[in-house]
């Protein structure tokens, strides 16, 4: 095991098999398996059962009647995963199971066409898990925008770039009053370890975003995934926070606000080549995006 990892992440020895098994279609470097991986780890021997909806996540599977995941999966409608997941958390609750019900979804499904489902259950305070992972765009169908794609950013539906901001899914989330809502780098092994178990084993509506990597789609190197989201954090651009029942926030990782970082965050990405991004203009944006997550916590 590599030495960062030693003491953080349990020995598959913990888990029978892992959650993301050899084998599946995934790219190289992609982030959403590393975040799979990490999750394998948090989960060690509780028992879980996944739903996915539409998404690369679900094409990870491969074909039925085999299956790249080591643990029973639903594959949900592309608007209905956090549905499907409910009726699976009454089903488990009937039965006297412990079974934790983790809905694994991408941007698209999560932010856009499975809003209304993923709203409703969290307004319910269902007893289920909404892990996000979360690479700004429909990157199992070619790579459209959504509503998660940054401002700047080339997909195949914004050629010249995005020119709409992201939109903030936790303030969202967080809205709901659901008992709990987190960011989780996987460039900070730590705290992402802590969020995952911790919300593995809380009860009620759960919410996790985790910036997922997709050299595929991003322009990217397929090794510089963990560097991207490094800088991501330095930069202050994606904020490691969480927040309890709605109004209690707490920041995990303080930003250098670095503008080396936040330049070569940009520069790394073929994305936003043809951007023509202004880093005043971006560094504005950023520190206005603390200012108002920093409110929050003096407001909580
Ligand atoms: C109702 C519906 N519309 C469109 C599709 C086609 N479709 C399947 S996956 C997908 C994109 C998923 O994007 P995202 O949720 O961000 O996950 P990613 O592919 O990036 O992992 C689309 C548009 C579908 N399956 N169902
Ligand atoms: S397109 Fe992106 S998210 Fe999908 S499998 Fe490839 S790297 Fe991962």
């Amino acid at each position: 095991m590599e030495p960062a990892l030693q003491g953080v992440v349990q020995t598959r020895a913990d888990r029978p098999e892992p959650l993301l098994r050899c084998g599946n279609t995934n790219c190289g470097g992609c982030g959403m398996s590393i975040g799979l991986n990490l999750l394998s780890h948090a989960i060690a021997d509780r028992p879980i059962q996944l739903v996915i909806p539409a998404c690369c996540g679900i094409v990870t599977a491969g074909a039925f009647p085999f299956s790249a995941y080591g643990a029973p999966t639903v594959a949900a409608t592309f608007a209905a995963a956090a549905a499907f997941a409910t009726g699976l958390a009454h089903a488990a609750r009937i039965n006297g199971e412990k079974t934790r019900v983790i809905c694994f979804a991408g941007d698209g499904g999560t932010y856009d066409i499975g809003m209304a489902t993923l709203s409703a259950a969290a307004e319910r305070n269902e007893d289920i898990l909404y892990l996000c992972y979360d690479n700004e765009i429909y990157g199992n169908t070619g790579g459209q925008r959504s509503s998660a794609t940054p401002m700047g950013a080339a997909t195949s539906t914004t050629p010249l770039g995005k020119d709409v901001a992201k939109k903030d899914i936790i303030a969202i989330m967080a809205a709901h009053r659901v008992p709990y809502a987190a960011t989780v780098s996987l460039a900070h092994l730590d705290d992402a370890m802590r969020k995952l178990r911790f919300a593995l084993d809380q009860k009620g509506f759960r919410f996790l975003h985790m910036l997922s990597p997709c050299p595929t789609g991003w322009k990217s190197e397929p090794a510089d995934g963990i560097e991207l989201l490094r800088l991501a954090v330095r930069s202050g651009l994606y904020a490691v926070y969480e927040v309890f029942d709605g109004y209690k926030t707490v920041i995990n990782v303080e930003p250098e606000m670095s503008d080396a970082a936040l330049e070569r965050y940009f520069a790394e990405q073929g994305r936003f080549r043809k951007a023509n991004l202004d880093v005043a203009k971006l560094r504005e944006a950023v520190r206005r995006q603390w200012v108002e997550l920093r409110s929050r916590v003096t407001a909580g």
